[in-house]
């Protein structure tokens, strides 16, 4: 390359992108999107027309075997594609579709990294925070829809991307090695928050042994169901496209259901540094559980139904911890922006499980009610 290695410099970053077999010349690369985890960039390229896609430099420290994610991600969105095609939907903009390297290839391994291209979904947007109510609701039907859709993919030959995603048991385990290990001298800043784990550490293995048990059923799931990991249209406001589909694995529903809560019903942002003002917003929950429910079409069991304020509660403790734990650690997973940022997520996160346990008897009550609804 005539460039040095820096993989965020664009002409470095062309002479990759015209590997891809895209149409016309590439006229712009913009840094993307609020992701922590991917560097996100969209392109523009201009032939008889302009075109637009997603191209990402995929984190290759924590997906290890990208190949395998490529093969879940295809082996996913082609299946999408034929169901969305069947119901006469347009499958371009309704699942995320990759674009190969002009030798045929779904990514491109070299140049200090591994990297791929999506069509970029046109006229639609997704949120960092609910700005309209409806629109969550939205999201939740889409998800479950999404969950039923995947109910007859062939789990087995999806590769587990990142073993023990959301095992949260071994997510503690880790938790109290960083703790011991207190390699960064950060344990004295965090010593609330960590007394806030310890005192939760009977929540930890609540749903994992229930899957144990036979008493929950595994399914192929997203794993990530943040509200920023959707696209809703620009004119009708319906969440048209699920993306971000690297954690699809194997996993719990009540973990779907739980981080979509966990982002978007907080009455707070995920890094907002007063956590006091973090809290669950029952209407945005009930919303939420509705639209869920809903879009599920009867396929979740009577359990999962019943257990779904837990999913909620669990999934905000597990994340918090892994964030607490990656403060801990020196942040070496999540992307930081600013000192302590970590630290300033897990704060809210914990604020919300707070919150969470004292409307536990509402959060019930709700589900219960849609329950009914649609059995
Ligand atoms: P990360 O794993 O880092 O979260 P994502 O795949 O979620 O990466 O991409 C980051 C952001 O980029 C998304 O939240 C979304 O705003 C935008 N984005 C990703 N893929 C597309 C796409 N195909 N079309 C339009 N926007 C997209
Ligand atoms: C990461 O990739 P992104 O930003 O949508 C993370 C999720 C966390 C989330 C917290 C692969 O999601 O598990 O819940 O941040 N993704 C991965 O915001 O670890
Ligand atoms: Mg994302």
């Amino acid at each position: 390359m005539g460039v040095s290695m820096d993989t965020t410099n664009k002409e470095f970053l062309k002479e990759i992108i015209e590997k891809f077999d895209l149409t016309g010349n590439i006229i712009s690369i913009e840094l993307y999107g609020s992701g922590h985890i991917n560097d996100t960039y969209l392109v523009t390229a201009r032939g008889e027309g302009e075109r637009r896609y997603i191209f990402q430099r995929m984190n290759t420290d924590i997906f290890q075997d990208t190949k395998a994610l490529m093969e879940n991600v295809t082996g996913v969105t082609n299946y999408l594609a034929d169901k969305i095609r069947e119901r006469g939907g347009d499958p371009m903009r309704e699942t995320l579709h990759v674009i190969p390297l002009k030798t045929g290839e779904s990514f491109y391994f070299g140049d200090g990294g591994c990297y791929r291209m999506y069509n970029f979904v046109e006229d639609a947007k997704s949120f960092d925070a609910v700005e309209k109510p409806e629109d969550f609701y939205e999201s939740a039907v889409a998800f479950g829809n999404f969950q039923s859709l995947l109910s007859d993919y062939p789990a087995d030959t999806l590769h587990e991307t990142i073993p023990d995603f959301h095992n949260t048991g071994k997510r503690f385990e880790t938790f109290l090695q960083a703790v011991q290990g207190n390699d960064r001298g950060r344990m004295m800043k965090a010593q609330t928050e960590i007394s806030f784990v310890m005192n939760h550490e009977k929540d930890m293995t609540i749903l994992t042994d229930m899957l144990s048990r036979g008493e929950l059923p595994l399914r192929v799931t997203h794993n990530d169901t943040k509200l920023n990991n959707i696209m809703l249209d620009n004119t009708t406001h319906k969440a048209i496209c699920v993306i971000d589909l690297d954690t699809v694995m194997p996993g719990l529903s009540l973990y779907d259901f739980g981080d979509s809560i966990r982002f978007g019903a907080n009455t707070a942002a995920e890094d907002e540094e007063d956590a006091s003002k973090a809290s669950l917003d029952l209407n945005l929950y009930e919303l939420y559980v509705k639209g869920y429910i809903e879009g599920c079409k009867g396929s979740l069991t009577d359990t999962e139904l019943k257990m779904l304020p837990m999913g909620a509660k669990i999934m905000t403790l597990e994340c918090g911890m892994r964030f607490l734990t990656d403060y801990l650690q020196g942040d070496v997973y999540f992307k930081v922006h600013k000192k302590d940022h970590n630290l300033i997520r897990c704060r809210t996160q914990f604020a919300l499980v707070a919150d969470m346990e004292k409307k536990w008897s509402e959060m019930e009550a709700i589900v219960e009610k849609y329950a009914k609804q649609y059995p």
